[in-house]
């Protein structure tokens, strides 16, 4: 995908959800909040999943770090019209986005 395809993606009108690995660390972290910001200034609506209970406290300082959305054990559907998956090199299906697979 090229820089102005993947731009169009983000600036679509549909919600973006946006996840990252599971055991969601800094990078990951700091991909999505700094995704989120962005996105936020482009008055983008945007949802900030993770697989994990919740990220480790010790991220907590980071801008929107309560805005971030556990769906651990939850067995929560949520819809997910586009995902952004960041800061993975395995295949989506290790990340949140894996609580819907196979349908
Ligand atoms: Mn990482």
């Amino acid at each position: 995908m090229d820089f102005q395809a993947a731009l169009n993606f983000l600036l679509s009108d549909d919600e973006l959800v946006l996840t990252t690995h599971v055991n969601a660390d800094g990078d990951g972290l700091g991909a999505l909040l700094g995704l989120s910001h962005w996105l936020t200034r482009q008055n983008k609506k945007h949802r900030i999943v993770v697989a994990d209970e919740m990220p480790d406290r010790k991220y907590r300082f980071l801008p929107g770090y309560n805005r971030i959305e556990s769906v651990y054990n939850s067995g929560l559907a949520i819809p997910v019209p586009r995902l952004v998956v960041v800061d993975t090199t395995n295949r989506a299906s290790d990340s949140a986005c894996d609580q819907d697979a196979g349908d």
